[in-house]
């Protein structure tokens, strides 16, 4: 079979699961493989924090994952489809597409085309349906996407930022990269740095936002607190095709309850018990014996056990914390489930970035997180420096140098593939965008020989709301990561370009269903992993109308001690950052972040900053 021919038997997979009945496979009809499936029904919503959902879709997954061949795999997705929840098929069909060997150069298509109905508003979708059924022979329909809310709701103004179908795309593809359940010694790959990964991307998702939050004139966030406290109200202003509800609002004023399957007061005991590992350095595993939280590994074992994950290493006795957490956060409006009302936004990967509570509740996350940062020792001058190697000046070379212009870009989805519908039918919609750049960096190496150079290029606001200097240490927590990149540095004065699309948090290209029907991108090789990745459009920060001042960080630390993999050329490691390298250690031995992921004495980049560091004053305007 082609890879063109084993393209088009997966996207048959996913197309119009918006309209599959309730109907199921008999058992007795059913491979032997599938029998103990479909305990979701259809038409609910599925979570993939949800721990019977999760264990379900892992046990689909890891059939599907050890099929005997393509075609076998073929033969156990379709009946499957005709088995198991919608959501649950695309989450485990999906994790085995991007890790079985046979689906290598194979596309999953976007999460954003297969349910549409979690990405665009419900009014919207309701249009372009009532439009189809007065469309004119070979006609092609295209609706404006509505607005979600209006300016009485401040938090309306980063609507361009939560409800971006990209930003909500990769962390639906993140969670597929990193399965909460992967279990190595069934799937036969360890994912190397997991748990820490699981924090960093999440940290800078919340430092993005904060960033963002900044631009348009609001505060930062104020983190989630406690379990008790009065939450504020949101609306989705979705409707989920397959079960025809909405996903639930979160009217202002209610908070937390007990759910059936968990307690408040279980959530309270395991942070309790967390934050008692964290104080001291170590935590007991399940045999009771002591795991040091040490400054290799510790991060790592704490985001397992934060999240957490099938690594956790005591999850009977630190529990499953954050996943809860976006459960009970999604079922606030029905806690018992009386109502057998849809949960809300937060019960979902490719819906929760909508809602502000998810950075609030992440940035509670992070702050845990934090606590164990803050036990470690400070950076040393000597574990910052590079010895011999300076930056002498960078220089952001745009239209204006050292100004990014940013505006607000049209683009278009196709909502046919995952509605029925007669006839392509496109939703308009907007969405930030930036003018491409390139970093000029200037380095001197006064050494006799080449070195190789790891480029670590960050960006954070350089004053606070009220027009205050940030001190660094406050400041750390705002930068976010632009790019991370190999270079080597000749002896003597050296000018390195590097362009923005670049960048190893971005993803390069998403090909669409259309695309992937017309073979577009499917002779690349390795495009599966590709599917992971912050969309370029959002690499900075949208910046405001008079020109915001932010501070761009560029360090060069030697890559001889940085590198794991050697220079072998990784797959698809487009967006290595923050979604890894398949089949690869993460390939920076630093801690992820390095270095604002530990807390900084000094109070401003001038005592901080070592030779081989530079600070560059950019603004970033937003232009209408
Ligand atoms: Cu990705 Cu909480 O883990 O949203």
């Amino acid at each position: 079979m082609t890879l063109k021919e084993k393209q088009d038997r997966i996207l048959a997979l996913f197309e119009h699961l918006t309209s599959l009945t309730k109907h199921q496979l008999p058992e007795e009809q059913r491979d032997a493989r599938l029998h103990d499936l479909g305990h979701l029904l259809r038409g609910e919503l599925s979570s993939c924090f949800h721990k019977e959902h999760l264990e379900e879709a892992t046990h689909l997954y890891e059939a599907l994952y050890k099929a005997k061949n393509f075609d076998d795999f073929i033969h156990l997705c379709e009946e499957a489809r005709q088995i198991v929840n919608e959501g649950m098929f695309v989450y485990a069909v999906s994790v085995a597409i991007l890790h079985r060997d046979d689906c290598k150069g194979l596309a999953v298509p976007p999460i954003q085309e297969i349910f549409p109905d979690r990405f665009i508003p419900a009014e919207t979708i309701t249009q372009a349906m009532k439009d189809d059924h007065h469309r004119k022979e070979h006609e092609a329909l295209v609706v404006d996407m509505e607005e979600t809310g209006n300016i009485l709701n401040p938090e309306q103004r980063l609507a361009y930022f939560r409800e971006d179908i990209e930003i909500n795309a990769h962390h639906w593809h993140w969670h597929l990269v990193f399965p909460a359940t992967w279990r190595p010694e069934v799937m036969g790959k360890v994912k190397d740095r997991k748990g820490e990964l699981f924090y960093y991307m999440h940290q800078q998702m919340c430092a993005r936002y904060d960033c963002d939050r900044m631009s348009v004139g609001l505060q930062r966030m104020i983190p989630f607190q406690n379990f008790e406290e009065t939450l504020e109200g949101y609306s989705a202003h979705l409707t989920s095709l397959i079960s025809g509800l909405h996903y639930a609002s979160r009217p202002e004023g209610l908070h937390i309850r007990d759910l059936n399957d968990i307690s408040l007061q279980e959530m309270e005991r395991w942070r309790g018990r967390i934050l008692d590992a964290i104080h001291p350095g170590h935590l007991h595993d399940a045999h009771g014996n002591e795991v040091k939280l040490d400054e290799e590994h510790g991060i790592d074992t704490l985001g397992s056990l934060i999240e957490a994950s099938h690594e956790s290493k005591n999850e009977e006795y630190y529990g499953n914390l954050h996943n809860w957490g976006h459960v009970m956060l999604a079922r606030v409006h029905d806690h018992d489930g009386r109502f057998h009302e849809n949960p809300g936004v937060m019960s979902d990967t490719s819906t929760s970035l909508r809602d502000p509570i998810f950075y609030r509740y992440h940035r509670f996350i992070d702050n845990m997180f934090q606590e164990y940062k803050a036990s470690l020792h400070h950076y040393t001058k000597k574990e910052l420096t590079f010895p011999e190697i300076s930056v002498s000046h960078v220089t952001v070379k745009a239209k204006v140098p050292n100004i990014i212009h940013t505006y607000m870009a049209t683009d278009e989805l196709e909502l046919s593939h995952g509605i029925h519908l007669n006839g392509p039918t496109k939703v308009k919609y907007h969405h930030l965008n930036h003018e491409p750049f390139t970093y000029e960096i200037h380095v001197e190496n006064k050494s006799d020989s080449v070195k190789h150079g790891t480029f670590r290029i960050f960006l954070a606001p350089k004053y606070d709301e009220l027009g205050n200097r940030l001190i660094l240490n406050e400041q750390r927590r705002l930068f976010i990561e632009l790019d991370k990149f190999h270079h080597g540095i000749h002896k003597g004065s050296n000018t390195i370009v590097r362009n923005s699309t670049e960048s190893s948090v971005t993803i390069s290209k998403v090909h669409t269903f259309n695309e992937l029907k017309a073979g577009v991108g499917v002779k690349e090789s390795n495009t599966e992993y590709c599917s992971c990745g912050w969309p370029q459009h959002m690499l900075v920060p949208r910046g405001n109308e008079k020109g915001m001042d932010f501070q761009l960080f560029v360090m060069v630390t030697d890559w001889e001690d940085d590198n794991v993999n050697g220079a072998l050329s990784l797959i698809c490691a487009d967006a290595v950052s923050y979604c890894g390298a398949r089949d690869h250690k993460y390939p920076d031995k630093r801690p992820m972040g390095f270095p604002f992921d530990r807390p900084i004495d000094a109070r401003t980049p001038s005592q901080f900053a070592t030779p081989n560091m530079s600070f560059t004053d950019i603004r970033i305007q937003f232009v209408h």
